[in-house]
């Protein structure tokens, strides 16, 4: 600043004073007053009960107000694995249900010694467990299966999939409480929402790695991800983990209940039709950079997630030439089972049209499939398990659309 144009906060309160007083000011050079207090020189706003995100960031689950339908997670926005609690996508039958966990019970009976009911509470007196999980959708991916744009972002393609620390108890304490017969092949979960979604489940998944889980990511679980209680099945399809769970029924076969009947039956090009598929096979989705973003020459670091319901993540490959050339991308030390793994790839682009892909490989040796290996396996008319390869083009000008399938 120029001496001339110095002014203290004496002569400021001065000129104040004239201008009261009605008298003319010679044009007394006036300094521009900031949009906002430099955050640096004043003190901050007080602590809060709870905090916000700032004002500067939005990111939104979309669609809203579906009551039977779906709200997708923005992965776009994302960084990370963990997915915040407030932007874990929701998917409803029936909607959310208004549950009082003092007066929520869940049951257990069928071939067990003894059938009993337990609240939140009685739950929560088991030894806890907490553990990193992804739960995804069994239908995620079917719009832009079947109907593919360009301005698909990633929330558009893929956003029906979550990832997070969940706590609660193994289903094997429960099953051990409550004396599980030898004759138990399976277990029906249902729900106490309006939908009742219930599904039968193979009594091996009890005894493996199955939850029932009260808490999402350090805290309670939201209602509309089935406060009080819910079941996690980690690795399965997502409409296998019930919400809002009110009763375990112990059977000796599938129930056929219409949640594994009616839907979650994967239709193949013989006619017939996968039924039980509850594995989540091997995938993986570009989060950054995708629609709607320009990107500028140069680097940059493509980044995505791979996840599979079978184990561990084993590799991820990228290729910036529509699958010509692959290259490993860089994974994290220590890789979560049947849980999202960030996968960075750094990238100079050329200012030519690109083509962005990445494919995954589990610890089992399964790839993520094209879609024209994954139609032949599965027929057109699937309608579920949407694990293939997805590609994202670059033009010109920098811009990225949503290209559909490799
Ligand atoms: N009781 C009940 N459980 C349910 C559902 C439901 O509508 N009712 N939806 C299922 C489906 S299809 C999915 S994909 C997941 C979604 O879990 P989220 O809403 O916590 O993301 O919950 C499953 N469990
Ligand atoms: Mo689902």
């Amino acid at each position: 600043m120029k001496q001339d144009e110095k002014i203290s906060r004496r002569d400021l309160l001065a000129g104040a004073a004239l201008t009261a007083g009605g008298a003319l000011l010679p044009s007394l050079p006036m300094p521009q007053a900031p949009q906002t207090p430099d955050p640096s020189s004043v003190p901050g706003t007080a602590t809060s009960a709870v905090s916000a995100r700032s004002t500067f960031e939005a990111p939104a689950r979309a669609p809203t107000g579906a009551v039977s339908g779906a709200s997708f997670t923005p992965l776009h926005r994302l960084t990370g694995t963990m997915t915040p609690n407030d932007l874990l996508f929701e998917r409803h039958h029936s909607g959310v249900p208004a549950i009082d966990p003092k007066k929520h019970k869940l049951i257990v009976h069928g071939l067990v010694d003894r059938p009993m009911t337990f609240t939140l509470d009685d739950l929560k007196r088991f030894p806890s467990v907490s553990r990193i999980y992804f739960l995804e959708c069994s239908g995620n991916g079917r719009a832009a299966y079947k109907d593919p744009k360009p301005e698909m972002t990633p929330q558009v393609v893929d956003g029906l999939t979550c990832n997070g620390e969940w706590t609660g108890v193994p289903l094997a304490v429960i099953l051990r409480e409550t004396g599980a017969r030898s004759s138990a092949k399976w277990f029906l979960a249902e729900g106490g929402d309006s939908a009742k979604v219930s599904r039968s489940i193979p009594i091996e998944k009890a005894w493996d790695d199955a939850l029932v889980v009260y808490a999402f990511n350090g805290e309670a679980l939201r209602p509309a991800n089935g406060y009080p209680v819910r079941l996690l099945l980690p690795g399965f399809e997502g409409n296998t983990c019930i919400k809002w769970m009110r009763r375990i029924k112990l059977i000796d076969q599938p129930n056929m209940s219409k949640d594994e009947t009616s839907k979650y039956t994967d239709p193949l090009r013989d006619g017939k039709a996968r039924q039980f598929s509850f594995l989540m096979d091997a995938k993986s989705i570009i989060t950054s950079p995708t629609h709607p973003t320009r990107i500028d020459r140069g680097w940059r670091e493509i980044s995505g997630l791979a996840w599979s319901g079978r184990g561990k993540i084993r590799s991820v490959d990228v290729s910036t030439d529509g699958g010509r050339t692959w290259s490993p991308a860089e994974l994290p030390e220590t890789i979560a089972s049947k849980a999202h793994t960030r996968f960075r790839f750094m990238w100079d682009w050329n200012g030519r049209p690109a083509a962005l892909m990445s494919r995954a490989t589990d610890e089992t040796g399964y790839v993520q499939p094209t879609r024209a290996v994954f139609e032949a396996t599965r027929g057109k008319g699937t309608d579920y398990h949407y694990n293939y390869i997805r590609v994202w083009n670059v033009d010109r000008s920098g811009l990225i659309t949503f290209a559909g399938n490799a």
